[in-house]
């Protein structure tokens, strides 16, 4: 049987999760894990944190530790939001690992043996009082289009502007303030111009997304050859072959998700060609912003190294928060933890989900729609539904009733049951999280009206109330199927309740009359305004 290998781009560990990184990548990605894995793929979901370059040397600097250690202390952070988020990796690996160091290697000597790999002089920034390269973030000064001060070497954040630290006005030394020189060096380069035919083959993969790969085409007429080096010291790793030069981080970062499936195959028995071939798919799972790494370098360094090409890359657009984009200062830079520590994982992943289309269009995240959403349609029309259900049975004795055959409206709601997953199932193949999650929420409505309508609580012949009853208990096992790769958490509560569990998706065999529920109580907590209204008020404060 064919396998899915899933990986979602990697964090720097460089803070905390927030919720841009979560709604473009890992809450798409790990619903789409969990329908695989639930479908009877064999499933491997792969993510590590990203722990090299300059802007953690730096932030490490500042915290005074070790980039070691400061790397470590992130990566502990994020695995604890990613926790609590419920995604659920099957490895959350590391990019500064003996795996990744061996396989960026593996990928550099092969790229030199095709002859993708040339030396060229370049002019760098180097502070003379510190005897050392100055890469980007090391470097400070006055913006050369807008002037602001005090800027990074990199880009400006007032303007928003990119330039290279040598364009600052006025550049100094960001560690000892001194005004840097510039000094000839020579730096390893991939030869990308002379990809353009696999890219040009790869870009063609049917699954890849049309609304990016249109725009993609575009930049195959110029590719331009890609510095992959950097000078010591730098965090990162060595080539030894250059003799204190270092890969720049976004060489060895996509290699890290090769790297992360190695460890795992190495304490699994298993090998990454049995994983990663063209037999099987892969899929990447990425934010609009490293569009370029991963539909231009990376496959063309697969293409080098010998290895497939991904089979999709699923990109999604930016988050803003309440219409603005997000930012530090403006307090709109929202972190998962502080969201988790008001209001339940399955709420923040309902909500994400229903503002993710399949495409890189931008979302907004506001909380007044959060807490709409969450209100209206998680626990209104589904959750609502399953506890009255449920607890409409509890008061009949707990046990699911036996269901005769005869009315048509019940038949005909028997059939939907039935029938609703086919078009959700179509929606998640094609990683279409919010269309899949609108029709399972669709059907909500449809179990809602029926129960409403069929009002069990008026009937008193006895086979026809078992019939209600069984019926939308079973809508209600089926809803939690089909919200368990969204809602993972308060499913797996429904599943509790029931007392079985489902054997694979669209599978709702292991529902039947005569099982007994157990601690039938409601799935969700109701947003308050006082609980919303305190988030609005932190937001306004940083204003
Ligand atoms: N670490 C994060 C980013 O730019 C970057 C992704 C690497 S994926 C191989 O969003
Ligand atoms: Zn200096």
């Amino acid at each position: 049987m064919s396998r899915i290998l899933i990986t979602a781009a990697l964090p720097y560990a460089n803070g905390d999760l927030h919720l841009g990184g979560v709604r473009s990548t890992y809450v798409p990605a790990d619903v789409f894990a969990r329908f695989c894995r639930l479908s009877g793929k064999k499933t491997l979901f792969c993510c590590a944190t990203d722990e090299h370059g300059t802007p953690i040397e730096v932030n490490a600097q500042k915290e005074g530790l070790h980039p070691e250690k400061f790397v470590e202390k992130y990566h502990k952070r994020q695995k604890k939001d990613f926790d609590a988020l419920g995604v659920s990796f099957d490895v959350f690996y590391h990019t500064h690992s003996p795996e990744n160091h061996k396989l960026s290697h593996q990928f550099y000597r092969a790229a030199q043996e095709k002859g993708l790999i040339f030396e060229k002089e370049v002019e760098q920034t180097f502070c003379a009082n510190c005897t050392r390269f100055l890469p980007d973030r090391f470097v400070k000064g006055t913006c050369p289009f807008c002037g602001a001060l005090d800027q990074y070497g990199d880009g400006c954040e007032k303007c928003g502007k990119v330039y290279a630290p040598r364009d600052l006005k006025d550049p100094r030394c960001a560690i000892c303030g001194k005004s840097p020189t510039a000094k000839k060096v020579k730096h390893a380069f991939f030869k990308l111009s002379a990809c353009g035919e696999p890219l040009d083959a790869f870009l063609s993969t049917a699954a890849l997304q049309k609304d990016v790969v249109s725009y993609v085409r575009n930049w195959l007429t110029d590719l331009k050859d890609w510095d992959i080096t950097r000078d010591g010291p730098y965090f990162g790793i060595e080539i030894p072959e250059r003799n204190g030069q270092y890969f720049y981080v976004w060489f060895d970062a996509p290699i890290g998700y090769m790297a992360s499936v190695q460890a795992w195959c190495d304490a699994n028995g298993e090998k990454l060609s049995d994983w990663w071939n063209e037999e099987n798919q892969v899929v990447h799972f990425i934010g609009k912003d490293i569009v370029y790494h991963h539909y231009l370098f990376w496959p063309a360094m697969l293409d080098a190294a010998g290895f497939a090409f991904p089979s999709r890359i699923p990109t999604r657009g930016f988050l803003n928060v309440e219409g603005e984009k997000m930012s530090k200062s403006r307090g709109t830079f929202v972190l998962v933890k502080d969201v988790l520590g008001r209001f339940s994982a399955d709420s923040l992943r309902y909500y994400l989900c229903t503002i993710t289309p399949n495409s890189t269009a931008d979302g907004n995240f506001a909380w007044k729609d959060f807490q709409a959403k969450v209100n209206n349609e998680l626990i209104g029309a589904y959750g609502n539904f399953v506890y009255r259900v449920l607890s409409f049975i509890q008061r009949q004795g707990g046990v699911v009733p036996v269901p005769s055959k005869g009315n048509p409206v019940d038949e005909a709601f028997e059939k939907r049951i039935d029938a609703f997953f086919g078009p959700v199932t179509r929606d998640l193949e094609q990683v279409g999280v919010k269309e899949a999650l609108e029709k399972v929420m669709a059907f909500a409505s449809e179990a809602n009206k029926y129960f409403n309508d069929r009002a069990p609580w008026h009937l008193k012949e006895e086979k026809e109330l078992n019939t209600v009853l069984y019926l939308s208990a079973k809508a209600a096992f089926a809803l939690a199927s089909a919200l368990y790769p969204f809602i993972p958490f308060s499913s797996e509560q429904v599943f509790k309740q029931f007392g079985v569990f489902p054997k694979k998706w669209a599978d709702v065999s292991a529902f039947k009359a005569g099982l007994v529920l157990s601690d039938v109580k409601p799935l969700f907590l109701r947003m308050e305004d006082r609980d919303v209204d305190a988030e609005i008020r932190k937001l306004l404060k940083k204003h």
